[in-house]
């Protein structure tokens, strides 16, 4: 059935039910003397490249490949558009190797056909710290699919990972592998609902008309509570003892510093945005949300061509209510002319989905480890990991 994945150290369906098999690495770590030095074969039109996504030339090739080829939803009406700063954002993190960025080329036309990338992180699983390598954007030109080339790549990436000696990963994917360590559900809440309803992204509800529809999602004109303002520079200390504190609960999360909340979580326009609540008599901050700015292509629509979505990122509430903190992100991102924004069912998200008018949407998200076994299947509020 999977005839690449059943050669890898990952879960395996077979073994899903045993409580006796030890949680933690698969197999041990190799010396590095053992690691393979020389690339995986391509078949010989292909190459490898080593992407560098600090150029603004490497990140157009790189973005007119996804935007072209990356994930549709089941009836490919909408494509992930990630823009050119969000791959920088995301692919140059603090300590990223550009040896983990990796494109496949056409050797006589130097068209580039097919990515795959990885960045390091620090993963708490349990008790355990582990250093890990997140896999994403894993893409294959539409005209050369189902060849077999998608396990070379992996492979490859794996090998480089290798050589940092690193020996886990983690990765999410719309599709059921070998063996997922748990499943979310997205939801989505309307911000836009007429031009989500006039793309096929949603639907007229039953007896309901479009000015009932447009009142139904009808949010204030600005956040409500006292002291909600913008993440700045100098907030970095606060918000990741903030972050750090609230990570603790899940069994599987980033163990992020002070270096990785900058670049993860200081505001990026139509990257990355994050507000935070400052007391207004102690200055203390006490409450941290955020979202991430990744519009999708909107395929075959006369009227319209971009669906400008939110993705609820890192929250933290100690001090507002989570219900009211989500509100007020719903609230910016209406202003910001967003026309959805989408969260996970992970951490403490179940709180306020329903109560804010989210919408179960129709498709999953299933997260994996790399060389690295769980006893059981995790329920999606034991997550407090977003991947990109
Ligand atoms: S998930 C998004 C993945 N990308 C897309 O869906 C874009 C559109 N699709 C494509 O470009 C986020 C192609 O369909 C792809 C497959 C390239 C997906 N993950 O080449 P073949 C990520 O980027 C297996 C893993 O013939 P193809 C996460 C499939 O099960 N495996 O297929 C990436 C089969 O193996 P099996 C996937 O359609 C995580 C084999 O590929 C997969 O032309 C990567 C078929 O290959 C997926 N999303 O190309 C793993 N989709 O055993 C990282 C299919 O079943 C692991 N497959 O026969 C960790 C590595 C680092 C370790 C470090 C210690
Ligand atoms: C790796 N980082 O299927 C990510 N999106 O529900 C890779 N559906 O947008 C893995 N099909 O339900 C990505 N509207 C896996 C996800 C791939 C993309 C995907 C789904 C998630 C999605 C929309 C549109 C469906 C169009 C037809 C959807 C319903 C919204 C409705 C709003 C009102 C309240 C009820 C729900």
């Amino acid at each position: 059935r999977h005839k690449f994945w059943e050669t890898q150290p990952v879960g395996q369906f077979k073994d899903l039910g045993d409580s006796s098999l030890p949680e933690g690495p698969i197999e041990p770590a190799s010396p590095l003397s053992e690691v393979k030095q020389e690339p995986y074969n391509l078949p010989s039109p292909y190459e490898w490249i080593t992407c560098d996504m600090e150029s603004t030339e490497m990140c157009t090739e790189v973005y007119n490949l996804l935007s072209n080829n990356y994930v549709e939803d089941d009836e490919n009406m909408f494509r992930f558009n990630y823009s050119k700063e969000f791959l920088h954002w995301a692919l140059c993190p603090p300590g990223h190797y550009k040896s983990w960025h990796i494109g496949v080329r056409v050797k006589s036309s130097k068209k580039l056909v097919a990515f795959i990338t990885g960045v390091p992180a620090r993963l708490r699983v349990r008790d355990s710290i582990v250093q890990m390598a997140e896999i994403n954007f894993l893409c294959v030109h539409k005209k050369l699919r189902t060849k077999r080339l998608a396990p070379v790549m992996i492979k490859e990436v794996t090998r480089r990972v290798h050589l940092e000696d690193i020996w886990q990963a983690a990765y999410t994917a719309g599709v059921v592998l070998p063996t997922p360590i748990s499943t979310c559900q997205y939801w989505h809440r309307s911000l836009n609902p007429k031009k989500l309803i006039d793309v096929g992204f949603s639907r007229l509800g039953a007896r309901m008309t479009m000015s009932r529809t447009i009142k139904l999602y009808k949010l204030p004109e600005s956040t409500v509570t006292p002291g909600f303002r913008k993440m700045e520079l100098r907030d970095v200390p606060a918000v990741t003892r903030l972050l750090r504190n609230y990570l603790m609960q899940f069994l599987v999360a980033p163990d992020l510093d002070e270096t990785d909340v900058e670049h993860w979580l200081l505001p990026k326009e139509d990257v990355v945005d994050s507000f935070l609540v400052e007391c207004p008599e102690t200055h203390k901050i006490t409450d941290f949300c955020s979202f991430y700015t990744l519009p999708s292509s909107i395929l075959g629509n006369a009227n319209h061509s971009i669906l400008k979505a939110a993705y609820s990122y890192y929250n933290v509430s100690t001090k507002t209510p989570l219900l009211q903190l989500i509100n007020d992100a719903l609230i910016v991102a209406k202003q910001k002319d967003y026309d959805v924004f989408n969260a996970l069912d992970v951490m403490q998200n179940e709180s306020f989905l329903k109560e804010l008018k989210f919408g179960p949407g129709d498709g999953k998200l299933h997260y994996y480890l790399y060389n690295y076994r769980l006893k059981h299947v995790l329920r999606p509020s034991e997550l407090g990991l977003v991947l990109l």
